[in-house]
């Protein structure tokens, strides 16, 4: 047997689980932002978004936002897999890595106490991260605060927490101090396979019991619920083992990229924002005709499509757009309320009753009104424009990081 530190009461794997429902699963952890990329390429990628931005070029901007990613992906990621000795420590990291414990850069496994201190393996699957295997820490009498310390808890940028069995008293604290320390983590149980050989429940009910069991065990001490993984390290491909992985590449996007774009998105609202701000005041001017490049300023179909123009989201360049990333353009309009003039008025009821026909009827007798109500709609119609822009190269930046599927 296996040395253990209990001090948190844990409840029971099995008993009085079953009337209760558990959450689903979440697919990623809430963002959190002290990871530590390697943000020395921002300084020249904002230069190039300012510059594709400023000139409405929507297409420079969505190939910066690639480059940037393709750089940011190459930042080395730590994982460190931890949990109790004999948990399944090392078989996880082998079954994540998909070789066989017998292959010769394999994690040692075994039943008697094997891992003895950390050691990195790495894998083809999941590039530039270090998975770094540790001995269990219910392996020797040492306080969590150490185990952390010698560990290096501080230099990884993620965790997974093995457990098997039951979710003991060890599995809580180092959920607590993972989570103390801002740093996602996930739970993966293991040796499935054993607890549906033996069980007498139902496969749906053991399988709800064993998540319920491990989020009232976290709930007690106060630990948010990560994502929970259920697997048995002989069937790599089968359970939960294709959304852990699933997870694992979204999460690692995130850590490497997360940062960095969220600064570039800010630059990015910063130029709309002033772009904005400096179209209001070729509004309230009133040369709109020249600056706008339309014959009629009081033809709001085709004002919309300026402005759409002007900043850089016109038909022309988002065809482009979702082409370069691989989607079809529908994904970047489907959203849009100024698609035309029609979607606009339908979603916005501000902009429908400011271009009633019957309200140009009436400003007709209200010659003195009309420049004031001209100067509401078209700063109206720029602001949902502005919006709309904004969405869009939110979705750009989603799509550069994790590429759409269709
Ligand atoms: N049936 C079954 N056995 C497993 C599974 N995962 C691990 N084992 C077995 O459990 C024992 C311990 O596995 P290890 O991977 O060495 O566990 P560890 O947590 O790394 O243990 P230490 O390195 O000793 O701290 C080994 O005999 C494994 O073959 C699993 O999913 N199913
Ligand atoms: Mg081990």
């Amino acid at each position: 047997m296996k040395p253990s530190h209990k001090s948190y009461e844990v409840d029971p794997l099995l008993p009085k689980m079953a009337e209760k429902r558990y959450p689903p699963l979440n697919s990623s952890f809430p963002f959190v932002t002290s990871y530590q990329t390697d943000n020395s390429i921002l300084p020249k990628a904002s230069k190039n978004i300012e510059k594709a931005l400023k000139g409405g070029k929507l297409l420079e901007l969505a190939y910066e936002f690639k480059e940037t990613v393709a750089t940011l992906s190459q930042t080395p990621v730590n994982i460190s897999v931890t949990g109790d000795s004999g948990n399944g420590i090392s078989s996880f990291i082998n079954a994540l890595r998909l070789i066989g414990h017998e292959e010769g850069d394999s994690a040692p496994t075994g039943v008697v106490r094997t891992t003895q201190t950390r050691a990195e393996y790495s894998s083809s699957h999941f590039p530039k991260v270090v998975l770094w295997d540790l001995p269990g820490l219910g392996a020797t009498a040492q306080t969590v605060e150490n185990y952390v310390k010698e560990m290096k808890f501080r230099v990884c940028d993620l965790f997974i927490i093995v457990a098997s069995e039951q979710f003991s008293s060890n599995h809580v604290k180092l959920a607590k101090v993972i989570q103390g320390m801002g740093k996602r983590f996930y739970i993966v149980w293991t040796k499935l396979d054993r607890d549906l050989s033996t069980s007498v429940l139902s496969e749906l009910l053991l399988l709800q019991n064993i998540r319920e069991n491990v989020g009232e065990n976290l709930q007690k001490a106060g630990v948010n619920e990560p994502p929970i993984f259920l697997v048995s390290n002989l069937d790599p491909l089968l359970h939960d083992f294709p959304k852990l992985r699933e997870t694992l590449y979204k999460d690692l996007s995130n850590i490497r990229c997360g940062e960095a774009l969220t600064i570039l998105y800010g630059t990015c609202e910063k130029i709309v924002d002033d772009k904005m701000a400096s179209w209001k005041e070729r509004i309230a001017n009133g040369n709109l005709k020249d600056s706008l490049g339309v014959r009629n300023d009081d033809d709001m179909g085709e004002c919309l499509k300026a402005y759409r123009l002007v900043l850089g989201v016109d038909d022309d360049a988002l065809q482009q757009v979702a082409q370069s990333m691989g989607t079809v353009v529908i994904a970047y309009k489907a959203n849009m309320k100024s698609q035309n003039l029609d979607t606009l008025r339908r979603e916005d009821w501000k902009l429908r009753l400011m271009t009633y026909a019957v309200t140009d009827c009436l400003l007709t007798f209200l010659p003195c009104l009309r420049g004031c109500f001209r100067r509401m709609r078209h700063e109206r119609m720029l602001l949902l424009v502005v919006q709309d822009t904004k969405a869009i190269l939110k979705k750009i930046l989603e799509d550069a990081i994790i590429p759409p599927q269709i």
